[in-house]
């Protein structure tokens, strides 16, 4: 019998709510995970990704890993992991450095055998690229196969890729697949596969509301019920409190209504979240958060749920709101290097810890091309309407003058089209 721990998401270096103390909670769950991994004495510790919460770990961040992973090498527990769409990288993972310490392994396209099990590797792969995948795995000579892989697969919320069309293309057949990205913890059955996510190890959004843990993974080949039984179990990790208040005023109840319904609770060391809704006064979020604090509180967001009246009317459909919002950008007339900024910000494929890095990297391969940034034709945003873009000098690519760019310093870096010094405000353009 093989047994591992499968956990992922673990997001270490996430300052959450901008406490230092959050951040240090990210990494003491993966070490919690990992002392359960030596207490138990596992085959193995499977991460499936976003070790890591972003690109750029800081140097505490960096050495509180390797801390951990060592104590699991220490144990000689192996670290079998893929990268996450958190963490990756353009010039090369983390884990290879991990790899390289001797640390962890990489799982990719090769077996790697412990025990019983040939484990296989497949990092988060953007929706765009996934039709290249050939799912071409080696072959093994062992009792049972799993995947490890990072996305939202079937049949799961938010699923973008098809569960059975990998399993269906791979050349290797799997007895389960060990997800990550998924934050919320499930299992299931597809086409005689187990697919399992254990969920993040500390909630990293407030939707986050079970508990956190991870999940212990049988392959038992004496097992009863035949040699092709996988066991999924789950186990509990003990994370820092999250309170959740809902507070439904009637009409006449006020701020004094949402804290006597917060003092019901334990506060201590707990992040608080209050979410109110219904009638009643207005109710000011800092003197709440100022109150909880006082009471002992690690974090505090108030969040005012209260429709807020506006005479205002928005032709929108409801039905479809991204439609409304693609016909609106249209109308803006923003340049092709602002269309590739609202894409990078509006894109589910890309992480919001990655946004900012790729707004960079999308503007400045266009900088050689003045034209990327002019608006286009016919815009209406040109009329600043609406009064919330700044493109309000009405250039077009046609009115700018051309070829003396590098000779004319006086008025050329005052239009927006033209990055003389290599210098682009993304405020000119948005
Ligand atoms: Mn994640």
């Amino acid at each position: 019998m093989t047994r591992v721990i499968h956990t992922g998401d673990t997001h270490v270096g996430y300052q959450q709510y901008h406490s230092p103390v959050r951040r240090q909670d990210f990494l003491d769950a993966f070490g919690a995970v990992v002392d359960d991994a030596v207490d138990d004495d596992v085959d193995a510790v499977v991460h499936a990704g976003d070790l890591f919460h972003d690109r750029r770990p800081e140097l505490p961040d960096l050495m509180g890993t390797i801390a951990v992973l060592r104590r699991l090498a220490d144990a000689g527990i192996p670290f079998l992991a893929v990268v996450g769409n958190h963490e990756s990288t353009r010039g090369g993972q983390w884990l290879d450095l991990f790899e390289r310490l001797g640390l962890a392994t990489r799982l990719g396209d090769a077996p790697t055998v412990v025990g019983d099990v040939a484990f296989y590797g497949l990092d988060h792969v953007p929706v765009s690229r996934r039709d290249e995948l050939e799912y071409a795995f080696e072959p093994h000579d062992a009792d049972y196969a799993a995947l490890v892989a990072h996305g939202l697969f079937e049949p799961f919320a938010h699923a973008d890729w098809d569960t059975e069309t990998v399993l269906d293309e791979s050349d290797v057949d799997f007895d389960a697949m060990l997800l990550g990205d998924n934050h919320t913890p499930d299992s299931a059955e597809v086409a005689g596969t187990w697919v399992t996510y254990p969920g993040s190890t500390e909630r990293a959004s407030a939707s986050e509301r079970e508990g956190r843990g991870y999940n212990l993974v049988a392959f038992d080949g004496a097992a009863v019920g035949g040699d092709d039984r996988v066991e999924i179990r789950r186990r509990a990790l003990d994370t820092r409190e999250f309170v959740f208040v809902s507070v439904d005023l009637d009409a006449g109840e006020g701020e004094a209504r949402v804290r006597e319904r917060v003092r019901e609770h334990d506060l201590a060391d707990a992040v608080v979240l209050v979410e109110i809704t219904g009638e009643g006064d207005p109710v000011t979020p800092a003197a709440v958060e100022a109150f909880a604090d006082a009471e002992g509180a690690l974090v505090a967001r108030v969040t005012d749920r209260r429709t807020v009246e506006t005479d205002e009317e928005f032709d929108v459909s409801f039905a479809d709101p991204e439609a409304a919002v693609r016909e609106r950008i249209e109308e803006m007339g923003l340049s092709a290097a602002g269309l590739d900024v609202d894409d990078a910000v509006r894109s589910d494929s890309i992480a919001d810890a990655n946004v900012r890095e790729t707004v960079k990297s999308r503007v400045e391969e266009r900088l050689d091309d003045p034209a990327a940034f002019a608006a286009a034709d016919g815009g209406a945003g040109e009329g600043d309407a609406a009064g919330d873009d700044t493109t309000d000098d009405g250039s077009t690519g046609d009115e700018r003058p051309t070829g003396d760019d590098a000779t004319d310093d006086g008025t050329e870096r005052s239009d927006p089209s033209t990055p003389a010094d290599g210098q682009v405000s993304m405020e000119d353009y948005l």
